[in-house]
């Protein structure tokens, strides 16, 4: 017992140590399996001696039960709000006034960020936390000691012996954009509400009855200064203070610094306005406060606000405004996104008058309707968005939003596959939105594989309206090409070449190039080995189509949408027109084939010919080839150098071809290259 005791107070030593060089110094020693070692000897040990368990031990942060209801704390020194200042003209102000008062030339300040999250007051007796609570009123607030005690950055116990007896310190809650991103995407997976920022979300975790769930909420703090400090003199300068903060394991900002008069106030914003969107928390503006303690003494306070600091705020990332319309986009992809209209609001320091919903599954579950009065979002370079609606304000007529059964640009079918997030327009091949990208596509070199057709001659032709749609690429005339960016006589004589080769090609090519989504090289083959031709993959059924080996529900359904849509056939009729063909291919059915239902797989380099030729000439014979060994696999094709894969398939006892016996194997079925 003795010696158990002993070894408790060292591990807990040990790991308020690591804490201490983790939260405070941010330059941990040890790798976090060790940490996580020591704490779970301790967690044993006093599981077998649970009569040496003490309150402040880190096993125990998170208390037994759930509080029925917040208790509420008079501050022993109230928690001061701070004055803000807008502009730089306001700062300037401020400072003239500090100095005025002061009568002198210049002041020392301290500079530092204010965070966007929840002032509290922690308050240390003998160096054991006894009691945490919200700002409130300032006067009085709610008693928070069950959560702040499970925030891993907060100590439980200061370090060292020379601390007050009595310290209350006040700092600010915070949730790190990480943890709150992470939060926010499981509570999207789950379908249940998000936060609409870190702020609500470090305040809705804090107001928790039950602390094991605050416990599972990523949140953090900082130290910014003192309330009530009995039984020893503290610094007389602020940046003191803070320093001596740190000592005893307290967590205090490291972008926090000393400046002089106001030229050194305006600079400190300009340097943390620039890096604001790369911190790991949000800040809405910096505190600028008088640095010695006789100064602030001299100046007081004007109602509740003292003269010695104000709050520099950056623009407002969040504003409200009206929602006027909900608009439909297309994108590059036909992906459909709607768009808010919004009444225009300055906001994260511009004027914004859209602002992206993401998808019709975001509108539905933010309920956003026309109408609206919404909650708009702008931090850094992104995109704005509607983050929340203000339910309170919702007028009678708020109209809900109807997803477009036609294609705003094209007219084409809008299909929405189910489990997809994302509604798409099916106009691939005709849509003025897609064109440039599924021209792109088309001329890619495992597509139509048009040489010298790259995607900067694409947007040029484009541009300059001499192509619309893919079809239009085989009218083109040596003399339009001429004379565009970078195009010479000889480089627009090649390119036609170029796309008269491109004419003699096969149905799986061409498939793949028609860019239908979901269709990608090994279905398209799968689609010419199972109809053989065009005009039977053209009419076939959904449920004919789910008959192709590896075509399941979704590619069917985007398959059947592009072909009925007539302006797509209308393109597909155009390029047959053009001279675009393939050599027929023989009906084979698909059990006919001698390597249907074969589970292949490709290692290693071959001699003869490229990995993708022998995946093709292998899909041909109707085998299914993939990228990884498993039980499935019914033969390894291993070329030289083939490493994990042959060693997994001899572990396996799956067959084994070399590159001789894979040559001898299509030629058999007459499928050899050459
Ligand atoms: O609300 C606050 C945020 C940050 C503050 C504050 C602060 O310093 C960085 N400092 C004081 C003195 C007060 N409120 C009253």
């Amino acid at each position: 017992m003795k010696d158990a005791s002993k070894r408790i107070q060292q591990l807990r030593d040990e790991i308020n140590h690591h804490n201490y060089l983790y939260y405070v110094q941010d330059e941990p020693e040890i790798p976090d399996a060790e940490y996580d070692r020591c704490l779970r000897e301790l967690q044993a040990l006093e599981s077998k001696y649970p009569e040496l368990i003490t309150p402040d031990s880190p096993t125990q942060r998170v208390g037994a039960e759930p509080v029925k209801a917040f208790g509420q704390i008079r501050h022993k020194l109230p928690m001061l709000s701070l004055d803000n200042a807008f502009s730089d003209e306001e700062v300037s102000d401020f400072d003239r006034r500090v100095r005025e008062r002061l009568q002198v030339d210049t002041v020392e300040y301290v500079a530092e960020p204010k965070l966007d999250g929840l002032a509290v007051s922690i308050r240390y007796e003998n160096g054991q936390l006894v009691q945490a609570a919200t700002r409130g009123d300032g006067v009085t607030g709610e008693d928070v000691t069950h959560n702040v005690r499970t925030i891993a950055s907060v100590p439980l116990s200061l370090r060292g012996h020379d601390y007050p007896p009595v310290l209350e310190i006040r700092g600010e809650v915070y949730m790190p954009k990480a943890g709150f991103q992470q939060m926010n995407e499981r509570a999207k997976a789950k379908g249940e509400k998000e936060f609409v920022n870190p702020r609500n979300a470090a305040a809705g975790s804090l107001r928790q009855l039950d602390p094991r769930v605050s416990a599972e909420r990523p949140l953090a703090m900082y130290c910014y200064g003192v309330g009530q400090v009995e039984g020893l003199a503290l610094p007389d300068k602020h940046s003191d203070v803070l320093s001596s903060l740190r000592q005893w394991g307290l967590r205090v900002s490291p972008e926090i610094t000393t400046v002089q008069g106001v030229t050194g106030l305006l600079k400190y914003y300009r340097i943390l306005g620039d890096k604001r969107d790369s911190l790991p928390y949000e800040i809405d503006g910096v505190v600028y406060k008088v640095n010695r303690l006789d100064q602030r003494d001299q100046l007081g306070f004007v109602a509740r606000a003292p003269r010695w600091a104000i709050a520099h705020k950056f623009p407002a990332q969040e504003e409200l405004t009206q929602l006027l319309d909900i608009e439909v986009q297309v994108g590059r992809t036909g992906a459909i996104t709607p768009v808010a209209r919004l009444e225009p609001v300055f906001v994260g320091g511009v004027t914004v008058s859209n602002a992206t919903l993401h998808n019709e599954d975001e509108v539905k579950r933010k309920d956003v309707r026309i109408g609206d009065t919404v909650i708009v979002r702008r931090a850094g370079d992104v995109i704005p968005e509607v983050a929340a609606v203000v339910l309170s304000k919702r007028p009678k007529n708020a109209k809900p939003f109807v997803m477009p059964t036609q294609c705003p640009v094209c007219g084409s079918d809008v299909i929405k596959i189910e489990g997809e997030a994302v509604a798409r327009c099916t106009g691939g091949l005709f849509c003025a939105a897609q064109r440039k990208q599924a021209i792109k596509h088309f001329a890619s070199r495992k597509a139509m594989d048009i040489d010298g057709l790259g995607d900067k001659l694409v947007e040029q032709l484009s541009d300059e309206g001499l192509i619309h749609d893919v079809a239009d690429l085989y009218t083109l005339k040596q003399d339009q090409v001429t004379g565009l960016e970078r195009m010479g006589e000889k480089s627009a004589a090649n390119l036609i070449e170029a796309l008269e080769k491109s004419k003699h090609t096969s149905l799986p090519r061409f498939l793949f190039a028609l860019g239908i989504r979901e269709v990608g090289e090994a279905t398209a083959q799968s689609l010419a080995n199972y109809f053989a031709t065009l005009e039977a993959i053209e009419t076939a059924s959904l449920e004919q189509l789910q008959d192709v080996p590896d075509v399941g529900p979704v590619v069917a359904a985007h398959i059947l949408a592009f072909f009925q849509q007539p302006h797509n056939i209308e393109v597909v009729e155009k390029l047959i027109q053009a001279g675009i063909n393939w050599p027929v291919i023989e009906h084979v059915a698909e059990t006919e084939q001698p390597l249907a239902g074969q589970v292949i797989v490709l290692t290693g380099s071959l001699s003869t010919m490229s990995r993708d030729e022998a995946k093709q000439e292998l899909q041909a014979l109707g085998a299914k080839v993939t990228g990884s060994v498993s039980k499935k696999t019914d033969l390894v094709i291993a070329g030289t150098e083939a490493g994990s894969k042959l060693a997994k398939a001899q572990q396996l006892d799956i067959e084994i071809l070399d590159e001789a016996q894979f040559i001898k194997m299509l030629k058999v079925h007459d499928k050899s290259p050459g």
